[in-house]
């Protein structure tokens, strides 16, 4: 999964960047790449319990897009590209000094991918007027229109399913889950964030969350050891990067399964509603055509039984069909046959 860190310039997308994936990259308006682990405290104690040589955290990509190179213009075509690319964005706006103003950064931003994707479903549109093509397509098409027309990003638009995969080629970028991350000023970071922004994200169709960057990256430098007593001088419960995880995790519908051996603790990311099949093919690709069965036991039953031969025999270990849909904290044991 890749999660896009977008919005104007001087916004914080760079610090936060650096911030949340331990890297150190310069403030040049540049397109930067980077991993979070994310922090799981059940991956911790599989590891704690297996003793594996390796212990692997699951991982959310990120990517630092440039912003708009001044407020006012339009996004530039690799700004455009490079939202494309990524499966969710969050929108980060400034808010760490006097004169921002995060609710209209995050209504002119909206406003760029709704007139963005105007552009793209118009320019389809008067193709298919050119064709004289007045199928499906073109009275979707209409439909998507009329509703950027009115304002509204396309995350507002109830769409089939079937609507949904006719239009998905088009990579609609107002129709993209989207955190909104509001960047505020060090003292502010414990604060809940105003309920002026939460209504308006919501309004479209968007999630909210506040932190400061700038505290975000002095976490990020402390020892593991002190960073408790600098999260409680400051008022807060955890790092921001915990808050942003669960919110991209959500935003995405994704969930975390686990492997575990002698060699390898690890957590996978999936979509919440995949099957044991697809959740293999993330193991190893041969594994979703070779999948025959899976060994099953969620977490909780694993720490309660308290070893997979108890788990076992109080028939908490059980096995499962490729079609079983995966839960979120279940432990995996994939039984492959020949790849077909
Ligand atoms: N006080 C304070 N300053 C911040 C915070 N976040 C970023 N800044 C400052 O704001 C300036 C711009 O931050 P960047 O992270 O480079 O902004 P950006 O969004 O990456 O900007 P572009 O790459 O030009 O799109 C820098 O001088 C940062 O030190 C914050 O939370 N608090
Ligand atoms: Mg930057």
């Amino acid at each position: 999964m890749r999660a896009g860190l977008a919005g104007y310039s001087r916004s914080g997308k760079t610090s936060l960047f650096n911030a949340l994936t331990g890297l150190h990259r310069g403030p040049e308006a540049r397109l930067h790449l980077g991993a979070i682990k994310v922090p799981d405290p059940r991956l911790d104690r599989l590891s704690a319990i297996f003793k594996p040589k390796k212990t692997t955290h699951a991982e959310v990509l990120l990517a630092d897009l440039p912003g708009p190179r001044s407020k006012g213009a339009s996004l530039e075509a690799d700004a455009l590209q490079a939202l494309r690319e990524v499966d969710a964005l969050c929108l980060v706006l400034r808010a760490f000094e006097s004169d921002a103003d995060p609710l209209r950064d995050l209504r002119d931003y909206e406003a760029e991918l709704i007139v963005s994707d105007l552009a793209a479903a118009e320019k389809r549109m008067h193709r298919l007027r050119q064709e004289r093509n007045a199928g499906g397509e073109m009275l979707e098409l209409a439909r998507v229109a009329a509703h950027l027309e009115s304002g509204s990003p396309l995350r507002t638009l109830t769409m089939s399913d079937a609507e949904e995969s006719a239009l998905a080629h088009f990579g609609f970028l107002s129709r993209k889950p989207m955190l909104v991350v509001v960047n505020v000023a060090e003292g502010e970071a414990a604060k809940p964030l105003e309920l002026e922004l939460t209504v308006a994200a919501r309004a479209l169709g968007a999630e909210a969350i506040a932190l400061s960057a700038e505290v975000e990256s002095e976490i990020a430098d402390l020892p593991a050891a002190e960073q408790p007593d600098y999260l409680e001088s400051l008022g807060l419960k955890e790092p921001a990067r915990a808050v942003f995880l669960r919110a991209v995790y959500g935003l995405l519908k994704e969930i975390s399964f686990f492997t575990v051996g002698e060699d390898e603790v690890r957590a996978w990311t999936i979509r919440r509603g995949d099957r044991a099949a697809r959740a293999a093919g993330k193991i190893h690709s041969d594994l979703e055509k070779s999948f025959v069965r899976a060994e099953v036991v969620h977490y909780d039953d694993f720490i309660a039984a308290g070893s997979e031969h108890r788990a076992r025999e109080t028939g908490r270990l059980r096995l499962e069909g490729k079609d079983y849909v995966v839960q979120d904290g279940d432990i995996l044991h994939v039984r492959a046959g020949r790849a077909k």
